[in-house]
């Protein structure tokens, strides 16, 4: 590219402190000023990854002005705030969210356009910010835009993991993982604070002391010392001057290494206690749901939470000369658990209130309690966390005992609500004492909070119903529903600009983006044909795209004139990749059987990571791909079905996929899936759900009518009734000719000559073990309700109206208006403009 001459005289100093947005001219000198001083580079040597780095330290310095000057204003006045305590964030990449908040796009897109440079190039430099599985961190991340975007003073907490999720590849189908290394290279958007590196306790004994009074004064005592030290992250709102902060704790050794051991030769020894000490913060659990009970998984959560609550109380306590005292503690903190992973927050609170500050249990107990809310996020039993007393007891013998306390005062009160009645104790009980001792967070996280929340209406009265029915009837009002949203700023207005830009221009405005209740305002043009051919085409530019993807990532050509069928989500039995794959083995066999079968062309896009240690679902992987792959090469099928397994499915592959989606594949077990967020994002881009009536996919089809929406299978009373008579997945094999064929197919070496059951796994789950997620009992009712997605896809204009309507409806799924709930109902957390 044409290297400019004027970069060296380029002032070297821009005033970093104005908050005000720099035309592209100041910000062309930022990004030159950053390739010399920051990164020592000039314009001839640098790489697209220099250029990015410079771009986004470019952006930043108005980001880090408006950051301090946030900062500021919060504690000038004292303000209450929300600390959102979080295991994981999957944030994806962050320059474009942050240019796009800031408003700097344009003049971005210009100021590199002058010095050669493609903004779109440069963007695939930045590795994605992976510290999440699935649906849990994802909508960690959406809160914390929507939280600034909407002026509440928050800050989340998290942990700053040298390695996110895995990376996945496909080896001959195969599921292989790497170590995701996204942070070794560092990142332009953390700034590391030092000055706020804390020391924890953990492991150790409690000693039996008492005072001169005679007061029982435990002490914990020989403990091991780990220090953490956070890493901001600056999250910017949009439209706004708020920018709030993500503090995410690495793990140090307070151990130097044992310089002795060095010289004499014992590298290794040498340095052994302090590589125990970065380990906490080493890697992310890969698991989704499914808990495995790891001591480093315990010592992580402990990690986190005991160096969030020091930073949370240390913020406080500097503005002991505005009136912060304990008395006052609970009116500036409010504290959210998403999920149970942070629960061990409570007992650590109370041990610092009983043990550091001297408080009597009650008043620490309604202390903590006004603090902490809770989310639950599943119903899964094997997803409910439970450490073993002697594990818990071993890395926090104080907090074991804690737990005692608060059961044993639960206890009474359950005593008292339900007299002599030993099965209500046995299930409220924090303690699971049938065969091995087991504390139950869940229980701990409900009696610890004054406000436990589900995430989407029929999860929450679930909750209510089945999990939680005892503690309910106990606490009435405490349990409350918020349905999940996600930001309309990353998930159209940043992932689908040519979407975006013709919703500005339909409705004259680009308020939508931060109300989205305004995209109603499409409804009136969604029977337009101009406007419908509009929408079509923006919707095919994007499948284009998309082609060129799979083309690169699999290498299989798809037409964008298929209908993009998409299902992107973590692989698991209860979300049923293998039912969708059932669909596609009998459009196969049809067609097979009868060439000339008339049916729309489709394209089936996947992208999952399966857990490491989840062989069924790695089996189901690797059934998709085999499968697939022998589909795709089938000559005598026209090209009519192409199957499509994305590798490595992360944020910003979901960005790419989901505007150039046209179906999106919901299909869940009835009951099964708490919320769902895909299928959020997917109709806010036009994409029609087919899905089954569980989690957010019923408030789906209220808001969007049950003409734009295919819903099939169970009920949840249905998969009741059905498990209550006894589900027996031969019944439905037998009297499916065709189901059984497609089973039997599946159950072959077909796609795999040589190999031996290369897909035994997913066959015996759906005929031998009685499967919990009834595929087959839900198969011929997905099967007629794809029928009728070919049917309407023929009727382009029908469509192309439902798809507007989809997009037009689905305002409520902001969570912008998921996080106004939470601020008013648990958090009562007023705005402040900065
Ligand atoms: C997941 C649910 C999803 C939901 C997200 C966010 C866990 C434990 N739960 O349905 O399975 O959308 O949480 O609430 O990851």
């Amino acid at each position: 590219s044409a290297a400019p001459t004027d970069v060296v005289s380029a002032t070297p100093f821009v005033s970093t402190t104005e908050a005000v947005v720099p035309g592209s001219a100041k910000l062309k000198q930022a990004i030159l000023r950053h390739l010399t001083y920051t990164l020592a580079r000039d314009v001839h040597t640098a790489t697209p990854r220099d250029w990015w780095i410079a771009t986004a330290m470019a952006v930043r310095e108005s980001i880090l002005a408006r950051l301090i000057a946030t900062q500021g204003v919060h504690n000038d006045q004292n303000v209450r705030r929300l600390y959102y305590l979080s295991l994981e964030y999957l944030m994806g990449r962050l320059t474009e969210n942050n240019v796009y908040n800031t408003d700097h796009f344009d003049d971005v897109v210009t100021a590199l356009k002058e010095l050669g440079i493609e903004f779109n190039e440069i963007r695939e430099q930045e590795v994605d910010m992976g510290l999440g599985n699935g649906g849990l961190g994802r909508l960690a991340a959406c809160f914390l835009d929507s939280l600034a975007t909407l002026d509440y003073p928050a800050i989340g907490y998290g942990i700053h993991y040298e390695f996110g999720l895995f990376k996945q590849e496909f080896v001959n189908g195969h599921q292989v993982e790497h170590p995701d290394s996204w942070m070794i290279f560092g990142t332009p958007w953390e700034v590391l604070r030092p000055e706020y590196a804390v020391t924890i306790q953990i492991y150790g004994q409690v000693e039996n002391v008492f005072d001169d009074l005679g007061n029982y004064r435990p002490r914990w005592v020989n403990t091991k010392s780990v220090m953490g030290v956070p890493y901001d992250i600056p999250i910017a709102g949009y439209g706004t001057k708020t920018v709030n902060l993500l503090r995410l704790w690495a793990s140090r050794s307070t151990e130097e290494f044992d310089l002795a051991a060095f010289n004499s030769g014992g590298y290794v020894d040498a340095v052994r206690e302090k590589v125990v000490g970065e380990t906490i913060s080493k890697v992310l659990y890969p698991n989704d749901k499914t808990e495995n009970g790891k001591e480093l998984r315990l010592v992580q959560q402990y990690f986190f939470v005991a160096c969030s609550l020091r930073d949370i109380i240390r913020r406080h306590f500097r503005n002991d000369d505005k009136g912060n005292t304990w008395d006052n503690f609970s009116d500036k903190v409010a504290v959210q658990l998403n999920d149970t992973h942070p629960a061990v927050a409570v007992p650590e609170l109370m041990r610092i209130l009983l043990d550091e500050e001297n408080f009597q249990w009650d008043k620490a107990w309604a202390i903590v309690t006004r603090v902490f809310g809770y989310t639950n996020h599943t119903l899964l039993p094997e997803a409910l966390e439970k450490w073993s007393v002697p594990l818990f007891g071993r890395v926090l013998p104080r907090h074991l005992q804690i737990i005692f306390e608060i059961n044993k005062q639960l206890m009474v009160v359950v005593a008292a609500k339900w007299p002599g009645d030993v099965d209500k104790m046995r299930i409220c009980s924090i303690i699971d004492e049938g065969g091995a001792k087991a504390v139950r967070m869940a229980n701990l996280s409900v009696v610890g909070s004054h406000a436990v929340n589900g995430v989407a209406a029929l999860h929450t009265e679930l909750l209510k119903k089945d999990l939680f029915p005892e503690f309910d009837a106990l606490y009435p009002g405490k349990f409350q529903n918020k349905t999940n949203g996600i930001t309309p700023r990353r998930w159209l207005l940043d992932c689908n600009p040519r979407l975006s830009a013709l919703i500005t221009k339909t409705l004259g405005h680009t308020k939508w983006a931060k109300d989205l209740d305004e995209l109603r305002g499409l409804e009136k043009v969604a029977g337009d044909a101009a406007f419908q051919k509009e929408f079509m085409a923006i919707k095919r530019a994007n499948k284009v795209d998309l082609a060129a993807v799979i083309k690169a990532e699999c290498g299989i050509d798809v037409s964008p004139d298929a209908l993009f069928d998409v299902q992107i989500k973590r692989l698991h039995e209860y979300k049923r990749q293998h039912l969708n794959l059932l669909h596609i083995l009998a459009l196969y066999r049809r067609l097979l059987q009868n060439p000339a079968l008339d049916i729309v062309p489709r394209v089936f896009v996947f992208a999952a990571k399966a857990a490491p240690g989840y062989d069924l679902a790695k089996n189901i992987i690797r059934a998709i791909n085999m499968i697939g792959a022998k589909i795709n090469n089938d000559a005598r099928i026209g090209g009519k079905l192409k199957v499509a397994f994305l590798p490595n499915y992360r944020v910003s592959l979901a960005e790419r996929i989901i505007p150039a989606a046209d179906l999106s594949e919901q299909i869940s077990t009835a009951g099964k899936e708490a919320s769902g967020t895909g299928n959020m994002k997917l109709a806010l881009n036009g994409a029609l759900t087919i899905g089954t009536l569980d989690g957010a996919n019923v408030e789906i089809g209220e808001e969007v009518g049950d003409e734009n929406i295919f819903i099939f299978g169970m009920t949840v009373e249905q998969v009741e009734a059905l498990n209550a008579k006894g589900y027996n997945p031969w019944d439905f094999y037998n009297a499916d000719e065709e189901l059984k064929a497609i089973v039997d197919w599946l159950g072959s070496n077909f796609f795999t000559p040589g190999e031996n059951q290369p897909f035994g796994h997913v066959h015996h789950s759906l005929l031998g073990g009685g499967d919990p997620y009834m595929v087959l009992a839900d198969f011929r009712s997905y099967s007629d309700a794809h029928a009728k997605v070919d049917a309407m896809y023929r009727h382009t204009a029908q469509w192309a109206k439902s798809a507007i309507l989809n997009t037009a409806r689905v305002g409520k799924f902001s969570s912008d208006r998921t996080i106004r709930e939470y601020a008013e109902k648990i958090w009562s957390l007023p705005s402040v403009k900065v």
